[in-house]
């Protein structure tokens, strides 16, 4: 449990390493706008550090950090409730990350699964930032004191090293000045998979364009690839223990219930025993009804981006006066001169 002397506080972040995904959409964001209505005061983050830890192209990197933010507004993230940021923006999120990086053990590093997934084959070729980017990760989350963070399940193991890293240094400097934070995972959403593969997470960098929904697609394509998903030949069945060896078709029943707000039994109730024929054009129109007003208002909001860069500028000010004297902190009790 955290520590009850923390204020409630919200942090996630999203990487600008390409578009947005309905994966993140409904694994993240969706989470993100509800938890800044409930007692949290929240930070939302476009992790352009973590970005680079692979080949971006800089004209690319920018176009891709607004439009994130630009998604982040579109689907309902308020730059008066929430403080919006792009985290080179504020050192403070580097500051940190490299006090962690002297907190972090190798062994620990060695064991992200996501590390092996990114770098592959050739691990050694990877660079050293995606092999230490958990440690920074950490420091994103911890340099707000933040006792909440919504991800979804691919991050599960980085927060559990963001909680060792906590306890080691409260540990190491015998003070209780980080919290531990609590990861929040909910919902039928938390893994949503790819579109043509039930065993693989919908991701932004798939070479396969058909494998996703990206939040800027329009009606038609998002109708086409729902069309194409790879699924099986059975009709679905009227309860959920139905689909636990179907893969594609659990995928598209829970995209269904996210979207709709609805539990999956309720999904069931109202289609169990429809074909895909019949299912996958009702899940494209209840996700072009879902979508369309987001991608229209992202497309509005990257018109002008001046307006975007003053969130992005106002939000690191307000960042900056949670994570400047948690630094500071920080500093004093590593035991640096001037801090
Ligand atoms: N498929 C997904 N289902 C549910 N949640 C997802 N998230 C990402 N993909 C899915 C959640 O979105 C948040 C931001 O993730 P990220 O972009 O910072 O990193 P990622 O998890 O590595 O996402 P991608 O799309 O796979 O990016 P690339 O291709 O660049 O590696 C996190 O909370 C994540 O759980």
């Amino acid at each position: 449990m955290s520590d009850t002397s923390f204020i409630p506080r919200v942090f996630s972040g999203i990487q600008p390493s390409g578009g947005l995904t309905l994966g993140n959409y409904l694994g993240a964001i969706k989470r993100f706008v509800s938890m800044q209505d409930e007692d949290y005061e929240t930070v939302y983050c476009m992790v352009d550090l973590h970005a680079i830890t692979v080949w971006q192209d800089p004209k690319a990197l920018m176009h891709n950090t607004r439009e994130l933010a630009a998604g982040f507004i579109a689907s309902g993230i308020s730059p008066e409730k929430s403080i919006l940021i792009n985290q080179s923006q504020v050192p403070e999120h580097a500051q940190l990350g490299w006090i962690f990086n002297c907190v972090a053990r190798m062994g620990w590093m060695q064991r992200m699964t996501q590390f092996k997934d990114k770098a592959g084959k050739n691990a050694q070729n990877a660079s050293l930032g995606l092999f230490g980017y958990p440690a920074l990760m950490a420091a994103d989350i911890l340099v707000y004191h933040a006792t909440h963070v919504p991800v979804g399940e691919d991050q599960k193991q980085h927060l559990e090293l963001t909680r060792d890293i906590a306890t080691k240094f409260n540990h190491d400097f015998g003070v209780d000045f980080f919290p531990i934070t609590e990861p929040v995972i909910e919902g039928a959403a938390t893994r949503v998979m790819s579109l043509r593969d039930g065993s693989k997470k919908m991701s932004k960098s798939d070479p396969s364009d058909a494998s996703r929904i990206n939040m800027t697609d329009d009606a038609d394509t998002i109708a086409k690839k729902i069309r194409k998903a790879k699924t099986d030949p059975d009709a679905l069945p009227s309860e959920a223990k139905g689909l636990e060896d179907r893969p594609e078709a659990r995928n598209l029943v829970n995209i269904y219930a996210t979207l709709a707000d609805i539990s999956v039994d309720q999904v069931l109730a109202e289609h169990g025993g429809a074909q895909f024929g019949t299912f996958k054009p009702a899940l494209a129109d209840l996700a072009v009804a879902k979508l369309s007003p987001i991608s229209a208002e992202m497309a509005r909001l990257m018109d002008d981006v001046s307006e975007i860069d003053k969130v992005l500028a106002r939000g690191a000010e307000q960042a900056r006066e949670i994570t400047a004297p948690i630094l500071k902190k920080t500093y004093e009790i590593v035991g640096m001169v001037g801090s």
